[in-house]
This record gives C-alpha cells, sequence and structure tokens, in this order.
C-alpha cells in the first residue's frame, strides 16, 4: 500500500516524538506526583496515593490531536478540537501543555521541571484541573463526563462559522448515546457556504468501561453502510503498529483536507454541484483501547481491552513488582529524548503546534465570550397589545412574539437562531418565517413551507440535537432560542445540568468571558392541552431547574402579551443564564399595558390594583397568581368572591420572575424579607395559584413570616386537565 511510507523519515519522526510526549504527560498525570522524568529510580514515594483519571481514550486522542497540528499548518485551518470521551482529560491537558496555551493560562505550570511536576501533581487533585475536559481547560467549550453531546455541540460551533472546521472526536461507546445516534444527521442542515465543517471522527478503540461496543463488533461492511446511509464519506484508519498508523491519518488526513477545500471553494463560487448537498467526510479510528501500555498486567489483557480504560495498573502498596511494570512503560516513550535537561520538552517538539490562535486550545471560538456582539434589539414596546382596561382584550402572546422574533432575525443575520423540534409553528412563532427560514439540505419541493438552504431556524425532532446545536452556538459566543413544548423539555434535563455546570465552573475561571444566555420557551404547557391531554401534560422542569444554582437561573411566568414581550427582551440583553419562558399560546385575556408590563417586571412582581380592594390597607386575604391560566382563574375567583362577599378585603399579587419568592441571600431577584412581608403580609392567608406543582412555591417560601398561612391551587397529582379546576 502505498500510505506505508507515506510520511518523509523526518516528519514521521517529529509527528511521533510529539505522540511520545503527549502519552508520558497523560500518563504522567495519571501516575505521578514526584520524580516526573524518572531521573532516579520510580519508588512508591512517587506515586499518587490516589490514582484517578482515564488512559483507555488517551493515546487515541493523544495521536488525533498530533496529526491534526500537522494539516492546520498545512492547510492553514482554522480548527477546534472537540472531545466526546471528555474523560481524556490527561491527553487534552498534555496537548494544550505541549501547545503552550496551559502555562499562559496557568503561569505557575511552567514549561520546565518544576511546572511538569506541578502539572503531573495537580491533575485530579484538590485545587487543580478535574479529571475530565472542562472549563479549565484552554479550548474546550464541552464538558467531559456525560457522554453524547460532542457531535451536537461541534455544528453548533460550525453554523455560521464558514472558515471553521470542527475535529469532532465521538467515542465508540459514546455513539451508542441515543443524543449522539441523532446528531449524525445534523449534516442534512449544514450549509457549506456560510457555515463550517465538522469532521467526525468515530474513535473505534473497541471498548467500553466494561463492555465491547457495538459499532467495534459489527462487520466492517456494516460500519461503513451505516455512515454512508447517513451521509458521510467514511475513511478507515485502522493499524496496532504506530508507525503505520502515522502513515494511514496521515494520508487520510490530507485526502480530507483536499475534500474540505473542494466543498468550500465549490460552494462559494457556485459551481454546478452546489445544489447538493456535499458528502462531507468522516473518520473511523480503529485503535486498540489504551494503545502502547502493556500487553498485559498478572496474566491478564490489558492493552487492546476494557481494563486499559481508566488506570491500568494499581495495586502497587500490595505489588510493588507494579512499579517497574509503571517504569518500564513509561521509559518506553523515551522521556530522556522528549525533554532536555530543565525538563523543558525539545524545542522540535514545542515548534510543531500551530503558532498563536491557530492552536487548537487558543482557538477564540474556545472562548467563546471574547467574540460575543450583544444582539441588536428592535423596542419591544413597537410590538405592544394596546390594553386600555385590564381583562377586555384578547392577545396571542406567544403569536406577537413571533413579530419581535422576526425583527431580531432581521437585525442579526449571521449571530442569531431558533432551534425546535419541529413546534416552531404549533408554538405560534410563524411571523418569523416572514424574515428568514428553516435551513435544510434534504430534497426541497416548491410546495414546502419555508425549506431553504440558508435560514435562521433549524427544526429537528430531536429535543437533545436541538439543545446541542443551541449550546454549542451560545458556547462559541452566538445568540439564540429553543422553543418546545412543556411536558417535552424534560428529554434534556441532563443536558441543562451539564449547562448549568458549565456556566457556574466558566464563570470561576478568570480567563472564561460571559456568553449569551440559553432562553428557552414553554409553550403548549399544562394548562391549556386542548389538542392532545394528559399525554403532554407535566409542568415540572421548572422544578428541575430551580435546583440549580441560583445566579445562573431564571424562571418567567408572564400572564400576556406585553409582560412577555419585556420578559423576552431582557433575556436576550443577558449573559451566562439559563432563563425559562413558560407562556401560553392560545388566546387569552390581556392584563398589563406596556407601561405597567414594564414596571411590573422590573419587580419581578406586583400588586394587581385592578382586582384588588385593599385600597392599600392590609387585606383579609392574599390572592397570588403565578401563570396565565392561573392568573386568569385567580381573577375569576376574585370576581366571584367580590360578589358573594364584597365586604372581604382583597390584594391580587401576580408573580412574573418566580425567583422573587426567593430570599435576597439566595437569589439576586429574591425579595427582601420586609418586601416581601409587606406584599403578602405576615400573618394574613395566602391562597397561591400556581402553574406548576406547589411544593415548588413551599420550596421557594418556606422561610417566610406567614408561610404557615399560604394555600396552595396547583397540579398536585398527574392528573387529566383542563376537565378538572385548578382548585381542590
Ligand atoms: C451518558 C453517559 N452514560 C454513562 C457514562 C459512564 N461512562 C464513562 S466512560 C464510558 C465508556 C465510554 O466509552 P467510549 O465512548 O468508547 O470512550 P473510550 O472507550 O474512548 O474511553 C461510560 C459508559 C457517561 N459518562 N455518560
Amino acid at each position: 500500500m502505498k500510505e506505508i511510507n507515506y510520511l518523509p523519515k523526518n516528519e514521521l519522526e517529529i509527528i511521533n516524538l510529539y505522540f511520545n510526549a503527549a502519552n508520558y504527560l497523560s500518563i504522567g498525570q495519571i501516575y505521578l506526583m514526584d520524580n516526573p522524568l524518572l531521573k532516579e529510580p520510580l519508588k512508591l514515594e512517587h506515586i499518587k496515593p490516589r490514582l484517578l483519571g482515564h488512559w483507555g481514550t488517551s493515546p487515541g486522542l493523544n495521536f488525533i490531536y498530533a496529526h491534526l497540528n500537522r494539516i492546520i499548518k498545512k492547510y492553514d485551518l482554522n480548527a477546534l478540537f472537540i472531545t466526546g470521551p471528555g474523560h481524556g482529560g490527561p491527553a487534552i491537558l498534555a496537548n494544550t501543555y505541549i501547545e503552550g496555551t496551559f502555562s499562559e493560562f496557568y503561569p505557575n505550570i511552567t514549561q520546565d521541571y518544576a511546572g511538569l511536576k506541578t502539572l503531573f501533581k495537580q491533575f485530579s487533585a484538590p485545587g487543580g484541573v478535574p479529571s475530565h475536559v472542562s472549563p479549565l481547560t484552554p479550548g474546550s467549550i464541552h464538558e467531559g463526563g456525560e457522554l453524547g453531546y460532542a457531535l451536537s455541540h461541534a455544528y453548533g460551533a460550525a453554523l455560521d462559522n464558514p472558515d471553521l472546521t470542527v475535529f469532532c472526536v465521538v467515542g465508540d461507546g459514546e455513539a451508542e448515546t441515543g443524543p449522539m445516534a441523532a446528531s449524525w444527521h445534523i449534516n442534512k442542515f449544514l450549509n457549506p457556504e456560510t457555515d463550517g465543517i465538522v469532521v467526525p471522527i468515530l474513535h473505534l478503540n473497541g471498548y467500553k468501561i466494561n463492555n465491547p461496543t457495538i459499532f467495534a463488533r459489527i462487520s466492517k461492511e456494516e460500519l461503513i453502510n451505516l455512515f454512508k446511509g447517513y451521509g458521510y464519506k467514511p475513511y478507515i484508519v485502522e493499524d496496532e503498529s504506530v508507525d503505520s498508523a502515522h502513515h494511514k491519518m496521515a494520508s487520510v488526513l490530507d485526502k480530507i483536507s483536499k475534500e474540505i477545500h473542494k466543498i468550500k471553494t465549490g460552494y462559494k463560487k457556485n459551481m454546478p454541484d452546489a445544489e447538493n448537498r456535499p458528502l462531507y467526510p468522516m473518520i473511523i479510528l480503529k485503535t486498540p483501547k489504551g494503545w502502547t501500555c502493556p500487553k498485559e498486567i498478572d496474566g491478564l489483557k490489558l492493552e487492546g481491552y476494557w481494563r486499559a480504560h481508566q488506570v491500568p495498573i494499581t495495586d502497587f502498596g500490595e505489588k510493588p513488582e507494579h512499579i517497574k511494570i509503571l517504569e518500564n512503560w513509561m521509559k518506553s516513550y523515551e522521556p530522556e529524548k522528549l525533554f532536555d535537561e530543565q525538563g523543558s520538552l525539545i524545542n522540535a517538539i514545542k515548534e510543531f503546534p500551530p503558532k498563536k490562535d491557530k492552536r487548537m486550545s487558543a482557538n477564540l471560538c474556545g472562548n467563546g465570550g471574547l467574540l460575543t456582539k450583544d444582539l441588536i434589539l428592535p423596542d419591544f414596546s413597537a410590538y405592544a397589545e394596546k390594553v386600555e382596561k385590564p381583562a377586555v382584550k384578547y392577545g396571542k402572546a406567544t403569536t406577537t412574539l413571533g413579530y419581535y422574533l422576526r425583527d431580531i432575525v432581521e437585525k442579526n443575520q449571521d449571530n442569531f437562531r431558533i432551534f425546535s423540534p419541529d413546534e416552531h409553528n404549533s408554538n405560534r412563532l410563524n411571523a418569523v418565517f416572514e424574515a428568514t427560514d428553516r435551513q435544510w439540505w434534504g430534497d426541497i419541493f416548491d410546495y414546502d413551507d419555508h425549506l431553504a438552504h440558508k435560514g435562521r431556524v433549524i427544526e429537528i425532532l430531536s429535543e437533545h440535537t436541538c439543545e446541542g446545536l443551541l449550546e454549542g452556538y451560545l458556547l462559541t459566543g452566538r445568540h439564540g432560542f429553543f422553543s418546545c413544548y412543556e411536558a417535552f423539555i424534560h428529554i434534556i434535563d441532563s443536558m441543562f445540568n451539564q449547562h448549568a455546570k458549565w456556566l457556574k465552573e466558566a464563570d470561576e475561571v478568570e480567563w472564561r468571558r460571559p456568553i449569551p444566555s440559553l432562553n428557552y420557551l414553554l409553550t403548549s404547557h399544562v394548562w391549556r392541552q386542548d389538542h392532545n391531554g394528559f399525554s403532554h401534560q407535566d409542568p415540572g422542569f421548572i422544578d428541575h431547574v430551580i435546583t440549580k444554582k441560583p445566579k445562573y437561573i431564571r424562571v418567567y411566568l408572564p400572564p400576556d402579551t406585553n409582560t412577555l414581550l419585556v420578559t423576552a427582551d431582557e433575556c436576550f440583553r443577558s449573559k451566562n443564564r439559563i432563563n425559562v419562558i413558560i407562556a401560553g399560546k392560545q388566546e387569552e385575556l390581556q392584563w398589563y399595558n406596556m407601561d405597567s408590563a414594564i414596571k411590573t417586571c422590573a419587580k419581578g412582581l406586583g400588586i394587581m390594583d385592578f382586582a384588588s380592594n385593599d385600597k392599600g390597607e392590609e387585606p383579609d386575604i392574599v390572592m397570588a397568581c403565578a401563570g396565565d391560566v392561573p392568573t386568569l382563574e385567580t381573577l375569576a375567583a376574585v370576581s366571584i368572591l367580590n360578589e358573594l362577599v364584597p365586604e372581604i378585603k382583597i390584594r391580587v399579587i401576580n408573580v412574573i420572575d418566580l425567583m422573587t419568592l426567593t430570599p435576597k441571600e439566595e437569589h439576586p431577584d429574591g425579595l427582601s424579607d420586609k418586601e416581601f412581608d409587606t406584599l403578602f403580609t405576615e400573618n394574613k392567608p395566602v391562597v397561591f395559584a400556581f402553574h406548576g406543582y406547589p411544593w415548588l412555591i413551599h420550596r421557594l417560601c418556606y422561610r417566610r413570616k406567614n408561610h404557615p398561612t399560604f394555600m396552595y391551587g396547583a397540579i398536585k397529582k398527574k392528573e387529566r386537565l383542563p376537565r378538572r379546576s385548578i382548585w381542590r
């Protein structure tokens, strides 16, 4: 085969030195707290007492990283690296150390003996870096840990970044997850002219934690056909010998780089095939799990088996002979050829990666906040519902929001996107299509409704994919919006967790810049499932959201059009938050004119004067509500009470920003006890009609003085609605 000697000798040599250095640095982080260059014989006291980290995926990641460095320089690529097996933290950190970025961001980790020792010691140790890729990792937009989102994040990063190539490693175990299975289809949305390129690299190392992977145990033909079926052009790189694998990988990456160039230039020049979806290349890299570690340990298979997944050699106290095995393994990379006398990497290795922000770990997309431009927002009051008197006029909140979104799209053509799992129109946001289309690279027929090769809306019936794309888009500094049925947003509960964790951790990393907020519109909500029913009811996403660190989350329940517009504007201006807006899409009575909507939203809640008869005095009862239907029901109840018992003094309070109910010390929007008591009184009964489950209000208010008087009208258990009243 002509790949056998594809690389000239000098190139092979340096790429292999780089690979050895990255492997050595990965193992060093997992094992050593002293004697980092093995200058003296390895002893138990040099080895960390608690061994943490994952070796199995690391050599594959190092191999890929080394080869990408080669082609970035050769083809002057603007490249970002995303790794699904984020548990391969030691490998990614090793590469950022070689690239020099790690020392730039953390000056105590110097490029010498002392720095090397600290690099090793601080890995997965208190005060250091976690064992997975995290916000502390330069160049990362991707929290390691929960598997399944690498490819949707990669595609999200590539959207509207026409010059970016995102190399995305997908573990073959990760490839078994549901979210990943849907993500392969995102190539049917990418526009080769206006978006970047994603090159998926399936890392077929054969095993997960304790099991073989499905993809490794089907025939090559089946595997290739699968990816051809997904619309990719798969290239297989398969070898156990490091040298010949280098030749094969280099040869494939050269081919792929040329294909990428052809795709990009072809579409820019609008060549004849520009009407067709390009066949995007991908790589299937088949190398042994834990590649280059000892073949066996204690007579058991290690390299090329799941035993290599985490820490391949352990029990040094009980089995001192393991110390020698580890030492020999580390020495097999010949550290004396990788580092100079001062413990600094030799120049040839240091010089190998690309320079400045061409280094994948220094790509500005990896710190998206640096690239963020504020959205150009139209004046929301221009879309106001004219409300001369409360409770007279009907309006459709999300329909009007659609006009506002339409104009945001109009003003932010490459900086704002909307994602939805096939619910955009159902959620009444149709007006957006006056300004844009749904981006789509499947067949398009002349009778199709707003399907086009360019468009600001992406609809795919996978909440995971919508969420992953939006996260990738936000993490690389742009703005977006996700509209979804309330009941089904639970599908991404866990992705929401991961993003919330990222925001919290990234906020604590000095060099990371704030990114635009993740904005959800949850509609088709629990109370108005007119076409559906019990199957579509669950208001529990809020319960999930409020468990996260308060600083980063907001939950809004605007009861009408004007409050929805004010809320949306606030969300689009915010950064580093997750904003959940829950609003009905049906025709509903309007309560607030724009002026009062602005005032009430600024406080997050307010007394509905038109419905209250306490006239500034202490009321006999407080009727509180949060959510559009509970507001309507509360006001209906109040009008009945006014007729039946006009002597009762009633105060009606409408809560729009749910987090105002939390104590001020716990949430930036929380009311002080004084403010709370002034509104809700210290001892008068409070009847609270709430959109979701009642215990949530209990949780938010239980430390308030008159909390014992609270009574709830809300969903107590899963029941068919709206056949029953909310009052029970
Ligand atoms: C969604 C999810 N489920 C389970 C796990 C636990 N887990 C961590 S690594 C791993 C195996 C991953 O295998 P693969 O993706 O092939 O990575 P590699 O073999 O390269 O380490 C599993 C199941 C996880 N991190 N995320």
